[in-house]
């Protein structure tokens, strides 16, 4: 093909976004589509149950608006060589027949409004990967499968609420007839992979790696699930015979977008990703002792270890975080991940005056403080180097722990300040990154938040490293590059913050006061 172009999207929680790239690797096209256009309720978090689903037609509709929009925009499909994805990680979709998508698909009309969703979906919400509703299961598969320790050497992590191993154990207990109607589970990756194919493909051994279900033990060989945990999650019959390798080439798109939108027959699709492993793609991957911090909806922070080594593991915490397979290597090589639900969502809540501790003040202003104003209220001396606050609006992931009313800030006298408060969330979590990260010499930082220069002073102060912010990571711009078969050129630009050790001593002694892992 003359000038191919590669396309990526990502299918966030949030929005769906394509973005492609050239020949060169020079981004040529990108475009957004957020749910709350599609949506009133794109996210439905119960508070009594900590259930969070999405509706997977809200992705069909999300794809048809995308490429639309992409119509719309004169955007040359034809050009279009490979495509290849990034989504929220965990979710998972539950088909009762999914060929029913396109036996009658006719191109003239959008897929979604010809989906007869009671036929197609055995279940019409799909977990995501904020739910934390399954901890009865958590303790039921550790218990079967040999304890926490056990699971994280098999499959990378012990059992957490929002994978899908426990998800599907769930629905099975609960709800055992739709359940027995389903014929395949999918990540969202792979059906969103699946209807770009029009048929089922697999997950990736990234996404993979978040179901408590593959044999990450395994570094050698093709990709296989674990049968044991299959089996107790009850999930025999409902996956994909085997994860792919990352990249791999899952299928050509289907005749339906062809004719709708002109894509040529001869472009593949790789196996879909999560988002995380998509945006190191966007990065030009991680070397040996670079700390990747992503700050965004849920904060994540990633480095590149051997193997799933218990080492690695906090030994003394018991095992936290996640091992999983990176996508982008052709050898087997793993990726340490720890993961925050409350990432942007609580510091904007902080922000607002929504979420402080029980007597503080927000600030009486006539319009919202603005994150520039944030960012300088915030960017003072550590103003609390005795105190830390706990700052949990939705369930946290890391350490395990239930929504709280407010902040909980340790010592809670004298009472805190809306200026102190906002400071003692960006310290929050740089100092759990601190307390669970290892091996690194740099930090890089990426997501909305790491334009602020206090964050970043302040990260390099907790963690005594230097800070380097990168672009803003797009986890579509990595797809897109995955797309092509490869990661974007690594370019680390000069750190913008430089660790003060004397500080960091101060916060280092702060750690004792954090919550524990109770296991
Ligand atoms: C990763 C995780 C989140 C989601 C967000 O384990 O749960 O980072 O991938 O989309």
């Amino acid at each position: 093909m003359h000038d191919p172009y590669f396309l990526g999207l990502d299918l966030s929680s949030q929005s769906l976004t394509a973005t492609s790239i050239d020949q060169n690797g020079t981004e040529q096209y990108s475009t957004s589509i957020p749910f709350s256009n599609i949506s009133s309720e794109p996210v439905r978090v119960d508070s009594e149950s900590r259930e969070a689903t999405s509706s997977p037609l809200l992705f069909i509709k999300a794809l048809d608006r995308l490429l639309q929009q992409m119509r719309d925009d004169g955007f040359p499909f034809d050009k279009v060589a490979a495509i290849c994805g990034s989504a929220q990680q965990h979710g998972s979709v539950y088909l009762k027949n999914f060929d029913d998508i396109f036996v009658n698909a006719s191109p003239e009309h959008k897929l979604s409004e010809q989906i007869d969703v009671q036929q197609v979906f055995s279940f019409d919400r799909c977990p995501i990967w904020m739910d934390a509703s399954t901890s009865a299961q958590c303790a039921e598969v550790e218990q079967k499968l040999g304890g926490p320790r056990k699971l994280a050497e098999m499959t990378g992590s012990r059992a957490y609420e929002r994978f899908t191993g426990v998800q599907i154990l769930k629905r099975a207990q609960q709800f055992p007839s739709q359940f027995a109607e389903t014929q395949r589970v999918a990540l969202i990756s792979a059906f969103m992979a699946s209807l770009l194919c029009g048929s089922l493909v697999p997950e990736d051994v990234a996404e993979a790696s978040g179901t408590n279900m593959f044999n990450i033990s395994n570094e050698s060989g093709e990709p296989e699930w674990w049968t044991e945990a299959v089996e107790v999650m009850k999930a025999q019959e409902k996956l994909a015979s085997a994860p792919v390798r990352g990249l791999q080439v899952v299928g050509k798109i289907a005749p339906y977008f062809q004719k709708r939108y002109g894509f040529s027959a001869d472009a593949v699709i790789r196996a879909f990703s999560g988002d995380n492993p998509c945006s190191l793609a966007a990065m030009g991957g991680l070397e040996p002792g670079d700390l990747l911090v992503s700050l965004g909806t849920s904060d994540t922070v990633q480095w590149v270890v051997e193997k799933n080594l218990l080492e690695e593991l906090d030994k003394t915490t018991q095992v936290v975080g996640h091992t999983f397979r990176s996508p982008l290597s052709t050898v087997p090589q793993n990726i340490r991940m720890l993961v925050f639900c409350n990432g942007s969502l609580t510091r904007e809540a902080v922000k607002d005056g929504k979420y402080l501790p029980a007597g503080t003040s927000a600030r009486v202003k006539d319009s919202p403080v603005t994150w520039e104003e944030f960012d300088t209220l915030v960017n003072g001396e550590c103003s609390a180097p005795r105190r830390v606050g706990i700052f949990h609006l939705m369930s946290e992931i890391l350490p395990r722990a239930p929504p709280t009313r407010y902040p909980e800030i340790i010592p809670a006298e004298p009472a805190c300040t809306y200026e102190q408060a906002c400071r003692l969330v960006l310290e929050y979590r740089a100092l759990t990154i601190l307390k669970h990260a290892s091996h690194y010499k740099k930090v890089l930082l990426t997501g909305g938040a790491s334009a602020s220069t206090a964050f970043r002073q302040i990260l390099a102060d907790v963690l005594n490293a230097p800070v380097h912010a990168m672009a803003a990571h797009s986890a579509a711009l990595g797809a897109a590059f995955m797309a092509k078969g490869e990661t974007s050129p690594r370019e680390i630009p000069e750190p913008s913050a430089l660790p003060r050790p004397q500080i960091h001593e101060m916060y280092r002694d702060l750690i004792r006061l954090l919550p524990s892992e109770s296991f």
